[in-house]
């Protein structure tokens, strides 16, 4: 990509207080006196000699200041109209819709998602922002009668104040936009961490939306990478009551952390996290479907979204015949380059993606388990890049760690139930409740799947992921706190009630205690 490769002669963004630089150019020292921070390459995962940039992580110092100007820009874009705010929204839907093939090519290459699936995440942050353009004239509130005369009752929906959010590289610009679209339109300022995987694509995230025009420090970006770097104080911030409100998607361990860390400040985050996402297949399914279906859902994106296939859950009357469908399927899957349009999945995302993906084959998989595809491991063939072989787990247990921990990579387990009420009770017990799926033509299995499922979302024949940005997306249990982000409910994250009384009478009127409230006749009898 033509930009892309411009963009290594770009070497510093300092008004967003963080740090892009080129390798060997003097700023570098600079940039090293005053961080004391380290650096980091972004690589391309299917080539690894191609860097598309080095970046600096923050330091601690430069966090606190961008999140003070942070703070003061807050001061006056809260005060801008919802409506004006809304243009700029649109603005940066109209700007993601011609870049929409560069920004894909970009996520691509820095982070090695087949392209389709790339314009899809640039198609959702677009999406995100055409559904948000409208809610800048809405954001409604209510008006609601008063129990005293002359006295008018309102409620607003105001900004909380400093946002700050931490993402991952698997969803590189949909779920930052899932986050920072609504969270300016409430009136927020915002300040990213974004994954050390995608920062080149993160740069022009917010490009794209300075460009669009936003005022200076609403939106401020930090890189950084590692443990007890950028992304920690960042953290430390809420104690240090530089931020109002953390959004995170990534680990639960990490998102367990971040939850005490803001519920000791009386802080509600916005968590998403992992899964181990169910899929059904029931004995009057229809076969060619679910076994296509599972195929995407356990090896699209090569299993890395965490609303991807954890475990496949099979009536016992259809199994032998499923998997047959299944691994003739697995056999004419496409792994390779990712820029692609007939790859199933390309490389995993960064080393550490893939170095915990071959830890889990050797850890997670007993000799009581029968792995249905071979070979496993790293792609001998295609070595330059972090490419790894499909994995299919077959008789697992509930008692298996396979069972209940989230793999995030190309891997995912086969069980066996005798009927819809184990499946459910499979389905519901590895603690996880993000994404599931039932493959039936029945309506009673559907009913009764809908009613017990315990998960945020559920397809019915459609694969677990693939949600759309107008419905509420979140898990339940070890899949977040409750929090949801996208469509309407996701304003619940970015906004506070107010609750207005406006008294017009004159006088002190008291609620509760001058209110006349008429009696009835408690002497009347039929
Ligand atoms: C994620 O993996 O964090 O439903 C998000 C899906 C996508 C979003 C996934 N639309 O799979």
């Amino acid at each position: 990509m033509e930009a892309c490769k411009k963009i290594q002669l770009v070497y510093i963004f300092r008004s967003w207080g963080g740090w892009m630089i080129k390798k060997g150019l003097s700023v570098l020292t600079r940039v090293k006196e005053e961080t004391g921070a380290t650096r980091f390459e972004s690589k391309n995962p299917a080539i690894l000699s191609d860097v598309l940039g080095v970046f600096g992580c923050a330091s601690k110092k430069q966090i606190e200041s961008v999140c003070l100007a942070a703070k003061k820009a807050f001061l006056t874009w809260k005060k801008v109209p919802p409506p004006v705010r809304a243009g700029i929204i649109h603005n940066f839907g109209v700007l993601l819709g011609r870049n929409k093939e560069a920004l894909s090519r970009l996520i691509t290459r820095e982070m090695g998602k087949p392209i389709k699936e790339a314009r899809g995440d640039v198609q959702e942050a677009i999406d995100t922002c055409q559904f948000f353009a409208g809610e800048g004239r809405r954001l409604y509130g209510m008006t609601t009668p008063s129990e005293l005369p002359f006295k008018e009752l309102y409620t607003y929906r105001r900004p909380v104040g400093v946002f700050a959010c931490i993402t991952a590289g698997n969803f590189p610009v949909a779920v930052p936009s899932w986050y920072f679209v609504p969270a300016l339109l409430c009136g927020n300022v915002c300040v990213w961490k974004p994954s050390e995987d995608t920062p080149l694509t993160s740069y022009y995230f917010a490009q794209l939306l300075y460009k669009s025009g936003l005022p200076k420090n609403v939106f401020n970006v930090l890189f950084g990478k590692g443990a007890g770097s950028t992304g920690e104080w960042l953290i430390q911030g809420v104690e240090k009551e530089l931020i109002d409100k953390f959004g995170f998607t990534g680990s639960t361990a990490v998102g367990v952390r971040i939850g005490e860390v803001c519920g000791r400040n009386l802080q509600q985050p916005c968590l998403e996290l992992g899964g181990k996402n169910p899929m059904v297949v029931m004995e009057d399914a229809d076969l060619e479907l679910a076994s296509t279906s599972a195929l995407w859902a356990g090896f699209g994106t090569a299993g890395q979204r965490c609303t991807s296939l954890g475990n496949l859950i099979l009536h016992g009357a259809i199994r032998d015949k499923f998997l047959k469908l299944l691994l003739a399927k697995v056999a004419k899957m496409k792994i390779g380059d990712p820029m692609r349009e007939d790859i199933v999945y390309g490389p995993m995302i960064s080393e550490k993606f893939m170095s915990n993906f071959l830890g889990f084959l050797d850890t997670l998989i007993k000799p009581h388990h029968k792995i249905l595809t071979k070979p496993n491991g790293r792609m001998k063939n295609l070595k330059d890049g972090l490419y790894v072989y499909p994995t299919i787990v077959d008789n697992v247990k509930p008692k298996d760690e396979i069972y209940f921990t989230e793999t995030f990579g190309p891997i995912f387990n086969v069980m066996t139930c005798k009927n819809l009420g184990e499946a459910i009770r499979l389905a519901n017990g590895t603690g996880y409740g993000l994404a599931s799926a039932i493959y039936t033509q029945n309506p009673n299995y559907i009913y009764q799947w809908k009613e017990e499922i315990s998960s945020g979302m559920t397809s019915i024949n459609n694969s677990p992921s693939g949600a759309e940005v107008h419905l509420p997306f979140g898990g339940n249990g070890k899949s977040g706190n409750g929090s949801r982000l996208s469509g309407i409910w996701v304003l619940d994250q970015f906004t506070r009630w107010q609750a207005v009384n406006w008294d017009l009478s004159g006088k002190l009127q008291l609620a509760q205690i001058e209110t006349t409230y008429i009696e009835p006749d408690l002497d009347y009898k039929i």
